[in-house]
């Protein structure tokens, strides 16, 4: 071998480009508010315990222009949440408050994704991980809603399909991302494909929200029941997730990872591990080229899990195996559950069923 292709050798390294601000940490929902500061600092405890440091490069994101942020808000309802800011803070909906800084932290949050794919596009890694809150799933058009202020991931999505791309959108937080799906719902260049508790807040995601129009088959939503598990959520990727988007063929993924689905969150009824999201970062990583996938971090509410959520994501990301120790906290699911007949298995196979319909024969 020349040594020429010995330090190429050298340099085969997959690279996740890390994008975190201050002003997330400064975000401040109130006191007592499970989507805190400290939430932030779990998930980079999480990302050096993972021993990923050689893997992970930086960056601070960017803010969304007015002319992204149109693409799915209501630029009068940016302008009242920046006033609401300015003039001390205030309460949105019943579960999301806003203080002085919390506009800087949403306008960087909405830009995140948007500069993490620039930053992409120019070859500096191989994935992306934005560390960032407030989280954006829940955010309408118009408004706020259960602690999201602008919608993250749609924002992003958005500027990708308005540059040409098809976006599949996998929202594996435990709440359904209401937010993203309305965003998309008539658009057949976004493929929506939600894993969520069912029923539960927000209360939208039913099996039969499949999209509409033009969009129809585009939005896939899997509605879990209390005490599903890791073994549901790989059956759901496997044999309907997979398919669906193969068919969708991609060019970029952008998946809305919360870590409430943890079987020790304080907020869920579900029952995976910190093992778990590896295998499922690993699996839907797989379905876009490298360099075209941006995680976005969504809730997760136990900071050891989400802690060791995030470390085991960014690890598959970086395409190492970290399996982080269990976490021991007991949430509210109590016993473990498992894919049961008439349970987690048949939502996979009604979901399936329902979007065969869509797949070319
Ligand atoms: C945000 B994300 C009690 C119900 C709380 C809000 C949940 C928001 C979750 N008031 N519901 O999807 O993790
Ligand atoms: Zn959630």
């Amino acid at each position: 071998m020349t040594v020429t292709g010995l330090r190429a050798a050298r340099f085969v390294v997959v690279s996740v480009l890390l994008g975190s601000h201050e002003a997330f940490v400064e975000h401040d929902p109130g006191t007592e508010h499970p989507e805190s500061p400290a939430r932030l600092l779990a998930v980079f405890r999480g990302i050096e315990d993972a021993d990923v440091a050689d893997a992970v490069v930086q960056f601070a994101p960017r803010r969304a222009t007015r002319e992204e942020l149109g693409r799915v808000h209501d630029i009068g309802y940016v302008s009242r949440l920046e006033e609401t800011c300015l003039v001390g803070g205030g309460t949105l909906d019943p579960d999301t408050a806003v203080s002085p800084t919390s506009y800087e932290a949403a306008i960087r949050s909405a830009g995140a994704g948007l500069d993490a794919a620039e930053r992409l596009d120019r070859g500096e890694a191989d994935a992306a991980f934005l560390a960032l809150r407030p989280p954006g799933h829940h955010a309408t058009e118009g408004g706020a809603m259960g602690f999201c202020l602008l919608n993250n991931i749609a924002v992003t999505a958005a500027g990708l399909v308005a540059r040409g791309e098809r976006v599949l959108v996998v929202d594996w937080d435990a709440h359904h991302g209401n937010g993203t799906q309305a965003a998309f719902y008539e658009t057949p260049e976004v493929l929506f494909v939600s894993l969520h508790q069912y029923p539960f807040h927000p209360g939208t995601g039913s099996l039969d929200e499949i999209g509409d129009g033009a969009g129809e088959g585009a939005t896939v939503n899997v509605p879990f029941p209390a005490g599903t598990a890791g073994d549901a959520y790989r059956l759901a990727v496997e044999e309907l997730v997979v398919p669906v988007a193969e068919e969708f063929s991609p060019t970029w993924l952008l998946v809305s990872a919360g870590f409430d689905a943890h079987r020790a969150d304080p907020l869920t009824d579900l029952g995976l591990s910190a093992t778990d999201f590896a295998d499922l970062t690993d699996r839907v990583a797989r379905l876009v080229l490298p360099g075209r996938r941006i995680f976005f971090l969504e809730g997760g509410y136990d900071l050891d899990a989400l802690a060791a959520s995030a470390g085991a994501t960014v690890a598959a990301l970086a395409g190492t195996s970290y399996r982080p120790e269990p976490v021991t906290t007991v949430g509210r699911l109590g016993t473990l559950g498992s894919v049961r007949s008439g349970g987690p298995a048949a939502v996979v196979d009604a979901a399936r069923s329902l979007h065969e319909r869509y797949q070319r024969a």
